[in-house]
């Protein structure tokens, strides 16, 4: 019997988000996994208390907290996320190992536990997880924008804040993935109110990255195109959320492709396009080469027709009525299922472009100088690829020097 737990058969099948009851009912290998999901936890409380630790204790000389590159401040709140909100996965996946070994009751019925429980804790902890995702994507905008518009950041005060904002709102708003779940009316406005709120600071960001472009003198390079792209894709996915926070419309799209369609225009949009902006913008830092910036662009312009032509179907889809996680549908989704899918090979081509590109410079790409992008940051003031240890000689920030110095 004992065995069967720990042995059981075949891969497990409850998704990602080991919902209970069936996560302690199932027959499968469940725990190999809950076990994996729990040592990845403890790597990411890990990396969250090292990028604390350090911001606190091991800034150069002159570099106060009004100097610090907001790409750091967003990577300090990312880490307070790390560090507070994955234990309480952590013991949660641990719940539902005893569950499933002891069957202590907590989330079974049968013994008097709640299965709903299992859904707040596993949403406690993953709301804000997303903000671990996103957080880092929009420091690493905060960075390309000010240096590729060689313009002082709009509003670096108002940045931070709504970095921090994020931060510690993110944790009061899990029952919005609940509304249907069952939940009292109280808690469904308390929710729903917060998730409103949580999306003001974006907004915020969302201004200021559009503002320090205004009048900036735009240099047009590769991770401005994703840049601009990342704001577009993520507004769609941000206003989307909105549908889903508040509780008339969520009840009637909820579990549907519309939900697909946000969550890939938010993770896929932002985080994704985020993360090609800023290897295509540290790319000649990191290995000293610059990339085919022809095939850099033809490789964003096929992934952005592509990914608009993948999700925004789903939209559609979802307020028809189409549900999400099911693999067949009905004939009259036919044509948008059709689009969809031409649209991921058009998102994949795009991708084989930008990934052939950037392995094949970083051998051969012409040489990169010290600081391409002419940016204010000090990643770009030693050499590229830089020295083991990063700086020869510790830096020191003057009085009047700052992270986005433009004239
Ligand atoms: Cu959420």
């Amino acid at each position: 019997m004992l065995a069967a737990l720990f042995f059981g058969n075949g891969a497990p099948e409850t998704g990602w988000t080991f919902y209970a009851p069936y996560s302690f009912k199932t027959g499968t290998n469940l725990l190999p996994a809950v076990f994996g999901a729990f040592v990845l936890g403890f790597s990411s409380i890990l990396t969250g208390l090292n990028f604390l630790v350090t911001i606190h204790r091991m800034r150069c000389s002159g570099m106060k907290w009004t100097k610090l590159p907001l790409f750091v401040w967003t990577l300090y709140g990312t880490a307070w996320i790390q560090l507070l909100a994955t234990p309480v996965v952590g013991i949660t996946l641990v719940l539902i190992a005893l569950e499933r070994i002891f069957g202590v009751g907590v989330f079974d019925p049968a013994l008097g536990g709640d299965p709903i429980l299992y859904q707040h804790l596993f949403w406690i902890y993953s709301h804000p997880a997303v903000y671990i995702m996103i957080l880092p994507a929009m420091g690493a905008i905060s960075e390309i924008i000010p240096t590729f518009a060689q313009k002082q950041v709009f509003g670096y005060k108002a940045i931070i804040a709504s970095t921090m904002e994020i931060a510690f709102v993110g944790y009061l708003v899990w029952g919005h993935h609940m509304f249907t779940a069952g939940m009292s009316g109280t808690a469904q406005y308390y929710f729903s109110l917060l998730t409103f709120i949580v999306a003001i600071p974006s907004a915020i960001k969302v201004f200021n990255w559009i503002s320090t472009m205004y009048k900036g003198s735009i240099n047009v390079q590769t991770p401005l195109y994703w840049a601009a792209s990342f704001i577009f894709v993520f507004m769609i996915g941000g206003l989307s959320g909105l549908v889903l926070g508040s509780l008339a419309t969520d009840v009637h799209v909820h579990d549907t492709a519309f939900v697909v369609a946000h969550f890939h225009y938010i993770v896929f949009g932002g985080t994704g396009f985020a993360f090609m902006a800023a290897i295509h913008y540290w790319f000649p830092k990191i290995y000293g080469r610059m990339y085919d910036k022809g095939w850099a662009n033809a490789g964003w312009l096929v992934f952005f027709i592509g990914f608009l032509a993948l999700y925004t179907p789903l939209f559609y889809l979802g307020m028809m009525g189409m549900p999400r996680r099911y693999y067949d549908y009905m004939k009259e989704f036919h044509g948008g299922n059709i689009l969809s899918t031409f649209g991921s090979w058009i998102l994949a081509t795009g991708l084989v472009i930008i990934i052939v590109n950037l392995v094949k410079s970083a051998r051969h790409g012409a040489p990169a100088e010290m600081n391409p992008w002419h940016s204010k940051t000090l990643e770009w003031k030693v050499s590229s690829p830089p020295s083991v240890e990063n700086f020869d000689e510790i830096p020191e920030i003057a009085e009047n020097d700052g992270p986005y110095n433009y004239k």
